[in-house]
């Protein structure tokens, strides 16, 4: 880990051009340079002309003077720090430093860098030569410092970590939108692939273990054909969160994997913002062969035909959806998928599309909702297995439930067209979750009897702060304050094993505490906390959006300002204080959202279908009683295994507490962080660069802003509150033995630890910026910069010396 290679590293990094280097060190050596805030760069840099108590001339790199307040500037690392590995090792871990280092590195295409704990990934948006086998081949077996920064060496260390400890491991990459978090995903999933495959030469399990491996990988496409879309800022993008894992035998190969997945967005199947696409399965279909279109009832129709399509783009620039389509049946066959069970989940996508050319129009009376082409209706229920009729009666007048008695209740227009999409929504996930669980199906380790442990992947959307933040957002800011909590605590857990083992004194906080009072008011149920409050106004007879809201202000509205929660008051909403910001929520429609009701008359209609798969889809819906099927449904409940995602949706009747949206989410993100505390964790951060998707640019203030929301600075700020710079007592004799110079006779051996005692006794350095461990002496920040500092000058010294003597002598 970072801790035990920080520190000695950078003093001895190999430098290329020594001579630059002295240039640029002598001439930084004359002022004394900073950078200084600015509105609209972020930071410049400048050098400091006068300095008083309240206020600092400065004269800036463009030539020009300007006053500005102490606090508004920062210490600049000398040259020799530019482009450092590891931003842990700069002497100055200020903000402007840190996207300094970021930006120099990024524009000679070194898109990775670590920070502490953190592998910073910064999406280059083009091709870099840095993924072909021959650079994997160099990170097998290397240790973290040895080699560049990059994703290969996080996998490399997890690999070896699991093998070598026999302990679980977990790669979180989180990131917004477009940062790369997915392309990391895949690359690391190729190298524990690869590393794990070439232990299977000359094994008899060979082909077995090749064809699981062919399987994991082909998992990915198949995936983001269904789960994966255009969107403005990625042409690409995932629309779910994802957890791989893993799982390794005895001889250290691949035995199977797991996928589970989190929140997919299923608005989009219904509706899109300009310029952005449906789920890409939706058009590859529609490019696809004609046989399978004429058995579902598309003909030879476009994207354009269908109302949840044509509103949307209908290509993507250099996409290829027919190539994409015939990719997908690859991996499909891959996978082990019979043509069956492909066309019955193509089945639904196209029952999707049919569904969304059902119009709705008012009856003659004008308030009732009616449906003059019966002809869409007939193409749904010939693909879902379903009498027509009875579905047409059920979408107009639904039975409902009265005390005892079942009654009719005829619905507007508006209210049909939202059935409509809430089934189309409904389809589509439940197929997404059946294909997750038949993909895991087919990977799985259930067999494998000598399993050591696993790798996790994480690849799940980072903080979310928009214009209008809403019910998705809280579930995954809430979320990601979870995650942050777990870095926090890793790194206090880390840092404790590390100063126990040196037996040095400490009282380092556990930073993991500080984001409780947030989560406990999203999670708690007593005092009732968001998730909670919404739960119980959803089962209310009467609940409402603005009763929650009124709620949550009586309870949590103290106008103590170190509360999290804030009041909007006339607004329809509330803030919640997060670790990476104030995030104002509007709560307008949340109680539909979390319910996300359905209609039950055609859920039940859809539990009977005649072909069994759908019918599969929908058997929480059958009626009470034909509950043969339901018995099996449960039956593994208190076997202690993990619920799919697949169950828990279809946990809604009987299975009381997984009803709605909030509690599965709590539910899966509850199992998820139980599975990260046991592991190892390793995390990654992907930056987007510019919201231009040009590479070689990156933008200062978007590039800060990522830095803050996903933890990186907090952990730097965390890094600092404790000895973050360490040195072995070699290391430290070695380097700093000039400053005391005849402090320690050459020839008489004195152990490590006295020596640096003395050392630092002589420097008559404060007690409290250093401690001696048992085989290193740790250091607070800019510690060493000082101690650098003083080191150049005595350089100097000796070399004017120096000089001076030959002078004499020549
Ligand atoms: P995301 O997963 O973080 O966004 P992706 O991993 O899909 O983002 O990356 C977006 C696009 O950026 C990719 O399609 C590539 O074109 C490019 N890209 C990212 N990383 C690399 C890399 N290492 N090398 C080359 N190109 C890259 V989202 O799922 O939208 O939250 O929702
Ligand atoms: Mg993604």
């Amino acid at each position: 880990s970072f801790i035990h290679s920080y520190g000695t590293k950078v003093f001895l990094r190999p430098r290329l051009d020594m001579v630059q280097d002295a240039v640029a060190q002598s001439r930084f050596n004359e002022k004394k340079w900073v950078w200084v805030e600015d509105i609209h760069l972020g930071y410049v840099a400048a050098h400091i002309l006068k300095e008083e108590r309240d206020l600092v001339q400065v004269e800036l790199e463009n030539g020009s003077t300007a006053f500005t307040s102490p606090d508004k500037i920062y210490p600049m690392n000398p040259p020799k720090f530019d482009k450092v590995d590891d931003m842990a090792d700069l002497t100055f871990l200020n903000e402007p430093s840190v996207i300094y280092n970021l930006a120099m590195r990024y524009k000679s295409n070194m898109i990775y860098t670590y920070s502490g704990l953190f592998l910073v990934a910064i999406n280059p948006y083009r091709h870099l030569p840095i993924y072909e086998e021959d650079c994997l081949q160099a990170y097998k077996g290397r240790r973290r410092g040895e080699m560049a920064p990059h994703i290969y060496a996080v996998a490399d260390q997890a690999y070896h970590d699991m093998v070598r400890d026999k302990e679980n491991q977990s790669i979180l990459i989180t990131g917004e939108s477009g940062a790369g978090k997915t392309e990391n995903t895949k690359i690391v999933i190729r190298y524990l692939t690869t590393v794990a495959s070439e232990h299977t030469k000359n094994d008899a399990t060979n082909h077995n273990a090749d064809r699981l491996g062919q399987q994991i990988l082909r998992a990915n496409p198949i995936l983001e054909a269904f789960g994966n879309a255009q969107t403005i800022r990625n042409n690409n993008s995932s629309r779910f969160g994802k957890f791989i894992r893993i799982e390794f035998n005895q001889r250290a190969q691949i035995c199977g994997a797991n996928i589970e997945w989190y929140l997919l967005e299923k608005s989009r199947v219904h509706q899109q913002s300009p310029k952005e696409r449906s789920y890409h399965v939706f058009y590859q279909l529609l490019s696809g062969d004609k046989e399978t279109k004429e058995k579902l009832l598309l003909g030879s129709s476009k994207p354009s035909d269908y109302g949840f399509t044509k509103g949307s783009n209908h290509v993507i620039e250099s996409v290829d959806d027919a190539e994409e389509y015939r990719k997908l049946l690859d991996s499909l066959n891959i996978m082990g998928l019979s043509s069956k069970e492909q066309m019955d989940l193509f089945l639904i996508v196209a029952a999707v599309l049919h569904l969304g050319n059902i119009s709705v129009t008012k009856d003659y009376r004008g308030d009732r909702a009616d449906i003059r082409d019966f002809a869409a209706v007939e193409r749904v229920c010939h693909l879902l297995g379903i009498p027509a009729q009875d579905f047409k009666n059920s979408l107009l007048s639904p039975r409902i439930k009265a005390g005892r008695d079942w009654v009719n209740q005829s619905k507007s227009p508006s209210q049909v067209m939202s059935s409509l999409d809430a089934l189309a929504k409904a389809l589509y996930e439940r197929n997404f979750a059946a294909l997750v669980e038949r993909i895991n199906k087919a990977i799985d380790a259930q067999k494998s009897i000598d399993k050591i442990g696993f790798i996790g992947v994480l690849d799940i959307a980072g903080f979310e702060i928009f214009e209008v933040n809403s019910f998705e957002q809280l579930c995954i800011n809430y979320t990601n304050e979870k995650l942050q909590q777990f870095f926090n605590h890793s790194m206090f857990e880390l840092e404790q094993e590390e100063y126990q083992k040196e037996k040095i004194e400490w009282s380092y906080i556990d930073f993991g505490l500080d984001l409780q009072p947030t989560i406990d008011l999203i999670e708690k149920t007593n005092p009732v906390g968001i998730m909670s409050c919404l739960e119980e106004e959803c089962v209310a007879p009467r609940g409402t959006d603005s009763r929650f809201l009124e709620k949550l202000d009586k309870v949590w509205d103290s106008g103590d300002p170190e509360q999290k929660y804030k009041s909007t008051r006339f607004k329809d909403g509330f803030v919640v204080k997060h670790y990476a910001g104030d995030v104002e929520y509007c709560t307008t429609g949340w109680i539909d959202k979390n319910k996300d009701p359905l209609n039950e008359d055609i859920t039940r209609l859809l539990a009977r279908s005649t072909n069994r798969y759908v019918a599969s889809l929908f058997e929480d819906y059958l009626e009470d009683n034909d509950e043969s099927s339901i018995g099996n449904l449960y039956a593994n409940r208190g076997s202690g295994r993990v619920r799919s995602t697949l169950t828990l949706l279809k946990l809604r009747k009987g299975g009381g507490s997984f009803r709605t949206v909030g509690q599965r989410h709590k539910q899966q993100l509850l199992s998820l962080m139980n599975t990260l505390y046991m592991t190892h964790p390793h995390f990654v951060r992907c930056i987007v660069p510019n919201h231009r998707k040009r590479s070689g640019e990156i933008q200062t203030k978007l590039v800060l802003d990522q830095l803050r929301c996903n933890g990186v600075l907090e952990g730097i700020r965390i890094c600092r509150t404790g000895y973050p710079n360490r040195l072995s007592f070699a290391d430290f004799r070695k380097r700093y033995e000039i400053l005391c110079p005849n402090l320690l006779k050459p020839n008489c051996f004195i152990d490590g630890q006295s020596a640096c005692q003395s050392l630092l006794d002589d420097m008559a350095l404060d007690h409290e910026k250093y401690r001696i461990g048992a085989t290193k002496v740790f250091f607070k920040a800019t510690v060493l910069a000082e101690l650098e500092e003083n080191r150049d000058k005595k350089l100097s010294e000796y070399v004017s010396g120096f000089q001076a003597i030959c002078r004499r002598y020549m």
